[in-house]
């Protein structure tokens, strides 16, 4: 039995998984029906040097939206917007987020800001705005460290500049809900955690370097949006060596599907860590994304060295001809 309605918004490529293609399928599995918009019809993901196809244009969505509108067939119970490279086409697609907040306020939208990661933007620059605009219709954000920097413009090199940039996503974006998956678990921030978060180093891994990476989820309690202070949780998970693509976007799918903000935390009188929706979804997706991806390795380990598929970095080094 279906448990409720998501309306997908993301990207399509017809090779590898990321966007809709990585996404869709485990929301299906986890019991959602699930109404999908392509932002873009591409070849593959954009990290290639090269890669081809169409852009869905801002007015192609905005009939397809307010076709579904006139049909009554747009009354999705949450909502998940992804890859939008343009400005245009992120404009119409934040109209439907405000109708769709408007009509209906409890509506769960998970907004991944997707600009970039590691210092690299792979959309046009004039998303950055309508994003920071955006942040008050969501429910949840899901950026990157990169993506927080971006959209704070705080730069973030300690605990306390992370702190500042969360700060500043709650208070001035008024967004209630931040997940930032996959920092990288550096000195310096292992030797500024605080105590009760757990130990992540053991014999097998003495020193506190890239080996982990560290998932951090902050909520606001106030009903209102945004307000501070935040409670934040974190939890730490062994790096998988290689190469992903679409990891983000498998994980704020299963982050969506996994937050149910009815749980306990909100008719229980004591708040208390284990109670909280926004982790408890977030350690479901992180355990889930961390499984796929020890699948994906052990797999591709398991085929001789000349059938698994280089990865983007390998081709732009050996072979730039062989990219599709
Ligand atoms: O994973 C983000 C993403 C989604 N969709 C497309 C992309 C990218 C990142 O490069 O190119 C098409």
């Amino acid at each position: 039995m279906s448990k409720s309605r998501i309306l997908s918004i993301q990207s399509h490529v017809a090779f590898g998984y990321v966007g809709g293609k990585a996404a869709v399928f485990p929301l299906q599995c986890l019991g959602y029906d699930v109404d999908v918009v392509n932002t873009v019809n591409f070849s593959n993901h954009s990290g290639y040097a090269r890669f081809g196809g169409s852009r869905t244009s801002a007015s192609e969505l905005s009939t397809i939206f307010q076709t579904m509108e006139e049909n009554g067939l747009l009354e999705p119970e949450r909502l998940l917007t992804g890859y939008i490279p343009g400005g245009e086409a992120l404009s119409s697609v934040k109209d439907l987020a405000t109708r769709l907040r408007h009509k209906n306020s409890q509506m769960i939208y998970l907004l991944d800001p997707v600009l970039g990661d590691s210092g690299k933007l792979y959309v046009a620059p004039d998303v950055i705005p309508i994003y920071r605009s955006m942040l008050p219709l969501s429910t949840i954000i899901t950026p990157n460290w990169f993506e927080v920097e971006v959209l704070t413009d705080i730069r973030i090199t300690d605990l306390l500049s992370l702190r500042k940039a969360l700060r500043i996503l709650h208070e001035e974006h008024h967004v209630p809900n931040v997940v930032v998956s996959s920092i990288p678990l550096r000195a310096w921030m292992y030797e500024s955690l605080p105590s009760h978060i757990q130990h992540p180093l053991d014999a097998d891994n003495p020193q506190p370097d890239d080996g982990y990476l560290l998932c951090i989820s902050s909520s606001t309690e106030d009903p209102d949006r945004g307000g501070y202070p935040s409670t934040v949780h974190a939890r730490s998970i062994p790096l998988i060596p290689g190469y992903f693509s679409g990891v983000g976007d498998l994980f704020s799918a299963l982050l969506l599907a996994h937050y149910q903000p009815t749980s306990e935390y909100l008719v229980s009188e004591s708040v208390n860590a284990n109670g909280h929706p926004l982790p408890i979804a977030a350690s479901e997706a992180l355990s889930k994304t961390h499984a796929m991806l020890a699948l994906t390795q052990e797999y591709s380990m398991s085929l001789p060295e000349d059938e698994r598929l280089p990865t983007d970095e390998e081709i732009d080094e050996q072979e730039p001809s062989r990219k599709i």
